[in-house]
């Protein structure tokens, strides 16, 4: 059982909710000790093919690193935390499987450097998105200024990040920071629907496709293209490929196995 998190799997999708709703679900050392946790759980369970992460109450997705915890920390501390939550986001952003940022308010700071971590993010009409550490006198620390210039371009990032202003949904789509926007009561129905239709294809194809597209993000071209066709080789060895190819020769809806 955990206190700041509420994990459960529908069939073979998990939901993640970050759940401190009264703290705008700001995350606390203790939400960070409870995440690496369940992300043991998560990485060993074989039968999942999404996870989606979203917020408790209708307020917030995560309004950041606990403010109140940044009042003793010193530089000896500050590099420590950020190190394990980088540790942290970057096991969310390397797992197996696609994972789903579902935001229905606020991603702020460490809650937007959480969403940054996932595959996709949809959000509510009522998602903020901001990067508000300058002013508090310190930068992100969580991974956002190496992850937003990639997703939304040098001059964006920079400007949010020096700012620290909040953009809205439609801004957010607009500079591909968001994949879709839906009215807030429809954004769990939107993401468990794109989450199933993911879940429904060939599991390692899935797999393998994530991980060349998150290796795209960092090294050079010519050890991507050499991984991309390594990774492209084991999919062609698996049952799974034989099958969608025989299925749609046959005209028929492909049943896969993840082998
Ligand atoms: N930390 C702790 N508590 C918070 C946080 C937070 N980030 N955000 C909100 N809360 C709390 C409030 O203190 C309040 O608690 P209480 O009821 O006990 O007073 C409760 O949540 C509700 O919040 P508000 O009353 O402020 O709600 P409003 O609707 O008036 O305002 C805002 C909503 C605009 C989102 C406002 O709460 C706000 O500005 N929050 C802070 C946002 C922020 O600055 N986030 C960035 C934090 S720094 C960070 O994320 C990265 C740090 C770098 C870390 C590096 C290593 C880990």
């Amino acid at each position: 059982m955990y206190k700041t998190l509420i994990y459960e799997k529908k069939e073979n999708i998990g939901l993640l909710t970050i759940n401190r709703p009264d703290k705008l679900n700001a995350i606390s050392n203790e939400l960070t000790s409870e995440l690496k946790q369940l992300l043991g759980e998560i990485e060993n369970d074989e039968e999942l093919r999404v996870l989606v992460i979203t917020g408790a109450g209708d307020k917030a997705f995560v309004a950041g690193a606990d403010i109140k915890e940044l009042v003793d920390r010193d530089a000896k501390i500050g590099r420590r935390v950020s190190r394990e939550r980088q540790e942290v986001f970057s096991r969310i952003e390397n797992l197996q499987i696609p994972v789903i940022g579902a935001i229905n308010g606020y991603a702020l700071g460490g809650g937007l450097e959480l969403a940054l971590a996932c595959s996709i993010r949809v959000c509510s009409e009522k998602a903020q998105f901001g990067v508000p550490e300058v002013k508090l006198g310190i930068i992100p620390g969580d991974g956002g200024t190496q992850r937003l210039p990639r997703l939304v371009g040098l001059g964006r990032a920079m400007e949010m990040i020096l700012t620290g202003d909040f953009i809205d949904a439609q801004e957010e789509y607009r500079i591909g920071l968001v994949n879709k926007i839906f009215p807030p009561g429809k954004l769990m129905e939107g993401a468990m629907e794109l989450a199933q239709r993911i879940a429904s294809r060939p599991p390692l194809a899935v797999r393998y496709a994530k991980e060349a597209v998150n290796r795209s993000q960092e090294g050079d071209a010519v050890s991507g293209f050499a991984l991309e066709s390594y990774l492209h080789a084991l999919a062609c060895t698996t049952e799974d490929k034989k099958e969608g190819v025989s299925a749609f020769l046959e005209k028929r809806k492909g049943e896969f196995k993840g082998k």
